[in-house]
């Protein structure tokens, strides 16, 4: 998952494209990048870390222009290595840096095709390159010097014909303007807004609207599936269909976890499908168990409070915080040999006074791993709960994610092969509850009930698109554990001139 923002606007835009980007930290704190445009060059800094700690003054300073891309990215298995921080250049045609927030699931063939038949070098491991490259070379074939909004939708056209999976997009070229577009399922969230200047009008593409609301633009509308936005260097905006059946199939998981909750995605306010979905969890736990002995709901934040509240007051029972988080922990430094639940207790405290003795329900917005899950349910015991018992806002993750979240591979997904019981026995559980997905659906469907479907994958094993085979799964875990095997190497050298 990763955070991608466009920004088209009358003065100078380093600050603003930052910002944006401090508000879209939660996407991806791995590495960080922003390219601008002025005086017919682009200026780029990209870097591992945080917003913050990637960009000091003196990089601010070496980012002129009134038009440019950010990007924010997630930790993808095995890639830490800056050369991978977006964006990504390429100087032919006219200069284009694009970012890119999803993940090619035809990415192979892609390359293939780049190098034998368009004999296009790619120079890094990541997808984003390859779309870079395919909408390159989409433009390209257009042959112009001098290009119209048309020929960049018809472009885009080209990359929805060819690029498979998921993927929200924002791309700057140079002497044109900035263009944002999404897949035909419009799997990742983008969308766009403006604000008035005396200047004249801004324009700002953005994975997640909380991006244009900090910065004061006023949302315009949701970049539909298979859209795109262009935003010229005058400030005039141009929309168009670039897909023929472009069908709304958001990904349910931006909605439970990985979207900030004050967001609204896809007309959904993430906030209040949240709140749902703690509801339809207390419903289900009222059937199953109405005779229940649970004491207090207490939420494992910081996700989880947002359901855990209205879960509680359904139940009638009592919401009490019982884990405080260290808000100053960034990532936690593991030393070889050393455990991961060194790490929990690090990032979580427990006040034992609301455990003593009691019959605990602790709500988390998702089991992935099972491992924190495991050791939060241990550190409740150890505080004297009596019972511990679990509830999980998303039901069973059993199968990996294609589309762009950094999720762990069938093997390393806890309730992968294991019947709900064997989950709860595994993490300790005195109980399981885990939410059913059609409440799951409904819960996000009843914001905006024109939503066709959603891609759920990681809850079905059911994906979208034709070419994610179990062979394809099978190659993308190998791949995977070779890359964490080689983890360790440092970063290699960045591609294009990089302010420093
Ligand atoms: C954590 C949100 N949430 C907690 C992410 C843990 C799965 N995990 C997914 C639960 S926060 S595990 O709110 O952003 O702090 O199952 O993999 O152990």
């Amino acid at each position: 998952m990763c955070g991608v923002v466009g920004i088209v606007s009358r003065s100078t835009v380093n600050q603003n494209l930052y910002e944006a980007l401090t508000v879209l930290q939660h996407r991806g704190q791995d590495a960080a990048g922003i390219v601008t445009a002025d005086n017919g060059r682009m200026y780029l800094r990209k870097d591992n870390g945080l917003v913050r700690d990637v960009f000091h003054a003196r990089h601010m300073l070496k980012l002129p222009g009134s038009m440019g891309i950010g990007h924010v990215r997630y930790p993808t298995a095995g890639c830490d290595s800056s050369a991978e921080a977006q964006p990504f250049y390429v100087n032919s045609p006219y200069g284009i840096t694009l970012a890119h927030n999803g993940n090619l699931t035809n990415a192979s063939e892609l390359r293939r095709e780049l190098f034998i038949d368009e004999m296009r070098h790619i120079n890094t491991d990541s997808d984003s390159e390859i779309l870079l490259n395919v909408f390159a070379q989409e433009l390209q074939h257009i042959g112009k010097l001098k290009i119209t909004p048309a020929d960049i939708f018809k472009a885009v056209k080209g990359v929805h014909r060819r690029c498979k999976g998921g993927y929200a997009v924002v791309a700057m070229i140079m002497g044109y303007g900035v263009i944002g577009f999404r897949d035909p399922y419009g799997i990742r969230p983008l969308c766009y807004g403006k604000r008035e200047t005396d200047a004249g009008p801004e324009h700002m593409i953005a994975s997640e609207n909380v991006a244009l609301q900090s910065l004061e633009y006023e949302m315009i509308d949701d970049i539909h599936p298979g859209e795109a936005v262009f935003i010229e260097n005058s400030g005039v905006v141009f929309r168009q269909q670039c897909h023929d059946s472009p069908q709304l199939c958001p990904c349910l998981f931006e909605y439970v976890y990985l979207a900030r909750p004050d967001t609204i995605i896809d007309k959904v306010a993430v906030y209040k499908a949240r709140l749902r979905m703690g509801e339809s969890l207390a419903k289900k736990i009222l059937q199953e168990w109405p005779d229940h002995d649970i004491d207090v709901v207490i939420p494992i934040p910081d996700t989880s409070r947002t359901a855990a509240l209205p879960l509680a007051y359904k139940l009638g029972i009592k919401y009490r915080e019982g884990f405080i988080k260290n808000r100053y922990i960034g990532r936690t430094f593991i030393m070889p040999g050393q455990q991961r639940t060194k790490s929990v207790r690090q990032k979580l405290n427990v006040i034992d006074l609301e455990f003593k003795g009691k019959n605990v329900l602790l709500v988390d917005d998702s089991i992935v791993r099972g491992t924190t899950s495991k050791q939060i349910i241990e550190m409740a015991r150890q505080a004297g709960a009596r019972n511990v018992y679990f509830a999980s806002a998303a039901p069973a993750v059993r199968y990996p994610n294609v589309y762009g979240i950094d999720m762990p591979t069938a093997d390393e997904l806890v309730a992968y092969g294991r019947t709900n019981d064997e989950v709860g026995e595994y993490i300790g559980a005195d109980r399981l509850f885990y939410q059913d997905l059609k409440d799951l659906r409904q819960a996000v469907l009843i914001g905006n009930p024109d939503i066709s479907g959603f891609e759920d994958s990681v809850f079905t094993g059911q994906y979208l698109t034709s070419e994610v085979t179990s062979e394809y799964l099978g190659k993308l875990a190998r791949q995977r554990s070779e890359k964490n095997r080689h983890n360790e190497q440092p970063g290699e050298p960045i591609e294009m001139h990089n302010v420093s």
